[in-house]
C-alpha cells in the first residue's frame, strides 16, 4: 500500500452550528446510517424508513432506482467529463440510456411491478435534473398519477434550486440532494471553472461564488419547507479534505438531513480535468478519517455507492440491463399495489428480526470482561437482506462493518472485481480483492476457497465462513467476541491494519 499517502486531516469535529431545522437528526451522528423510530419524528421517519440512501438499514431490503431524463447541465466540475453521466450522483465514466419522460414512466412502472422493493425513484442526471425542470416534473408527475406509493427524488448540483422550490413541493419530492463540495469560493474556484448563469457564462471566484450562494439559498428554502436534504460531497485531496468539516458544520446549520463524503474518482481515460492533471482520489482510511472527523455534525451517510444515472435495484447491484427500452416492450406489466405492500411488509418483519438479533448480540458482547477499546473493521460477503450470504468468490462489493464491545455499524463498501469467473478464481484478480480490504481484520463469507484463503490468511486478514446465513451485525459482533477471547488467551496477536484501496475506473458488475 506504498502509493498511498496519508492525508493530514483536522481530526477536531465539525462544531455544532444552529438546530437541525426539519429532522430531529441534531447531535447525532448516523442518521443516514442506522437510526431507527425512537430517534426522530414519526413523519421524517415515514419518510426515510424505506428510502434505500436516507436510511442505512432500509438499503439491505429497498431499491431506488434512477432515470435518465435530464440531459442538460449549467456548471462544469473539474471531475466531469459531459460525454458521461453527472459525477454529482454517479460513477464517473459511465453513459446512461436517455429517456423521455413518457418512456421514463413506463419504465418505472415495470420495474416496480417486478421488483415490490422499489419504493424510490429518483432523478440524477445524466446531467442536472434542475437544468431540465420541464422533463424532470413532467416525469414526476406522470408517476404520481400512475404509482402514487412510489417515493420522489432528484439530485442537483444546487445553481437553478431556489427558482424551482416551490415546484419541488407542489410535486411532493421530499427527498432533494444538493452537491455542496466548498463554502468558500477560493476553493470552489479549484472545482468548478465556470457556470452558467442568468444567461452568462461566469468563471473563477465570481462563478464559485454565485453557485455557493445559491446552494445555500436552496437548502435553507427546502429545509424551511420540510423536504429532507442530502448533501453530497465529493473529497478531492489537497482541495477540499480540510475543508468538508467547515461543509459539514455550514450544512447542518441550515437544516441538512445526511451528509455523504464521497471519493473523487479520477482517471486519466475518464478525460476530466482532473483525470487528465493527475489529481488522485483518496484510499479507503483517508474517506473514512474525513468522515470519522465529521462525526457529530451533520448525519453522515457512508453507504453510497455513486449509482448510475439508470441505476436499477440494491444500492451495490445493478439491475439496469434487464429494463431497456426494447426489453420494456416485451414485459408483462402487473402494477399491483396490494402485492407491493405485501411484500414490503415481509421485508419490514425481516428487518425487525434483524434488529432483534442485533440487539440480542450487543448484550452478550457488553456483558464479557474484556478490552473494551479493542475496535476493528470486518468485511462482509453479502448479497442482501442484511445478511452474510455470498462466496468469496462472486463479490463484487465488501460491505464493512466497524466492530466494537459496543456496537457493529456499517462504515462502508469496496468494489472489487470478481474473482470467481468461469466457474474458476482468477489469480490475477485477487492481489486488487485483497488489496480494497486490506483494513479489515476479518471477512465474513458463505463460502471461499483454498487459495484465497491462504492469500488472505498471509495477508492478515482472516477467513471467516462459520456465520452462513446469519445477520450482518449478530455475525459481526460474535465474530469480535470470539475475536477478543482469543487476544485475551495470548493465541491471537492483535495487529493494527493497514490502509485499503479504493476501487477506481466505471463499475460494471460482472467482469464478463
Ligand atoms: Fe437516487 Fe440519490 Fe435519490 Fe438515492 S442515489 S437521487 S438519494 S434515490 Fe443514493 Fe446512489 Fe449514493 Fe445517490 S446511493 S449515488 S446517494
Ligand atoms: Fe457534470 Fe454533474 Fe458537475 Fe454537471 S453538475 S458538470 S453533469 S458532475
Amino acid at each position: 500500500m506504498g502509493q498511498l499517502k496519508p492525508l493530514k486531516i483536522r481530526l477536531e469535529s465539525a462544531s455544532n452550528g444552529g438546530g437541525c431545522g426539519t429532522t430531529g437528526g441534531e447531535g447525532k451522528a448516523s442518521c443516514g446510517s442506522s437510526d431507527g423510530p425512537q430517534d426522530m419524528p414519526a413523519e421524517v421517519w415515514d419518510k426515510v424508513k424505506n428510502h434505500p440512501c436516507y436510511s442505512e438499514e432500509a438499503h439491505h431490503h429497498f431499491a431506488r432506482m434512477h432515470v435518465a431524463v435530464a440531459p442538460a447541465c449549467n456548471i462544469q466540475c473539474n471531475y466531469c467529463n459531459r460525454k458521461y453521466d453527472c459525477s454529482n450522483e454517479s460513477r464517473p465514466g459511465v453513459v446512461s440510456q436517455k429517456l423521455t419522460p413518457e418512456q421514463a414512466v413506463k419504465k418505472v412502472v415495470a420495474v416496480a411491478s417486478a421488483i415490490p422493493q422499489m419504493t424510490v425513484l429518483g432523478i440524477a442526471g445524466p446531467g442536472d435534473a434542475l437544468a431540465n425542470p420541464r422533463k424532470t416534473f413532467d416525469t414526476m408527475r406522470m408517476l404520481t398519477a400512475r404509482a402514487p406509493d412510489i417515493k420522489l427524488c432528484l439530485s442537483t448540483n444546487g445553481l437553478a434550486l431556489p427558482d424551482l422550490v416551490d415546484e419541488i413541493c407542489k410535486h411532493n419530492i421530499d427527498h432533494v440532494t444538493i452537491t455542496i463540495n466548498m463554502v468558500d469560493p477560493e476553493i470552489g474556484a479549484k472545482i468548478y471553472p465556470w457556470i452558467f448563469w442568468n444567461h452568462k457564462r461566469l468563471t473563477g471566484i465570481e462563478a464559485a461564488t454565485v453557485l455557493h450562494q445559491r446552494q445555500m439559498l436552496g437548502l435553507e428554502m427546502l429545509t424551511a419547507r420540510g423536504v429532507l436534504t442530502k448533501v453530497n460531497s465529493v473529497l478531492i485531496p489537497g482541495i477540499n479534505d480540510q475543508h468538508l468539516m467547515d461543509v459539514n458544520r455550514e450544512v447542518k446549520k441550515r437544516g441538512a438531513f445526511l451528509h455523504n463524503i464521497m471519493p473523487l474518482i479520477s482517471e486519466p481515460e475518464h478525460g476530466t480535468v482532473f483525470g487528465l492533471t493527475g489529481q488522485r482520489g483518496p484510499s479507503a482510511q483517508e474517506l473514512k478519517a474525513v468522515q470519522d472527523a465529521c462525526m457529530g455534525g451533520a448525519n453522515l451517510m457512508r453507504h453510497c455507492r455513486q449509482c448510475r444515472a439508470d441505476a436499477v435495484g440494491l444500492l451495490g447491484e445493478d439491475r439496469s440491463d434487464e429494463f431497456t427500452l426494447d426489453k420494456l416492450d416485451a414485459m408483462e406489466v402487473d402494477y399491483d399495489l396490494e402485492k407491493r405492500k405485501a411484500y414490503q411488509d415481509k421485508v419490514e418483519q425481516e428487518r425487525s428480526a434483524q434488529q432483534a438479533a442485533k440487539q440480542q448480540a450487543l448484550a452478550v458482547a457488553s456483558a464479557l470482561q474484556a478490552a473494551q477499546d479493542l475496535k476493528v473493521l470486518v468485511a462482509v460477503a453479502t448479497k442482501g437482506g442484511g445478511r452474510v450470504n455470498e462466496h468469496f468468490g462472486h463479490v463484487t462489493e465488501f460491505q464493512v462493518y466497524e466492530v466494537s464491545a459496543a456496537k457493529a455499524h456499517f462504515v462502508g463498501h469496496r468494489r472489487v472485481d470478481q474473482y470467481c469467473q468461469g466457474g474458476a478464481g482468477d489469480d490475477e484478480q485477487l492481489p486488487s480483492v485483497v488489496r480494497a480490504i486490506n483494513d479489515c481484520h476479518a471477512v465474513l463469507v458463505a463460502k471461499i476457497g483454498a487459495c484465497p484463503r491462504d492469500e488472505l490468511m498471509l495477508a492478515g486478514v482472516e477467513p471467516v465462513d462459520a456465520y452462513v446465513g446469519e445477520f450482518i451485525e449478530k455475525a459481526a459482533l460474535d465474530w469480535f467476541n470470539d475475536y477478543r477471547a482469543r487476544v485475551a488467551s495470548g493465541a491471537v496477536l492483535h495487529q493494527h491494519r493497514g490502509d485499503a484501496a479504493i476501487r477506481q475506473g466505471a463499475y460494471t458488475a460482472l467482469a464478463a
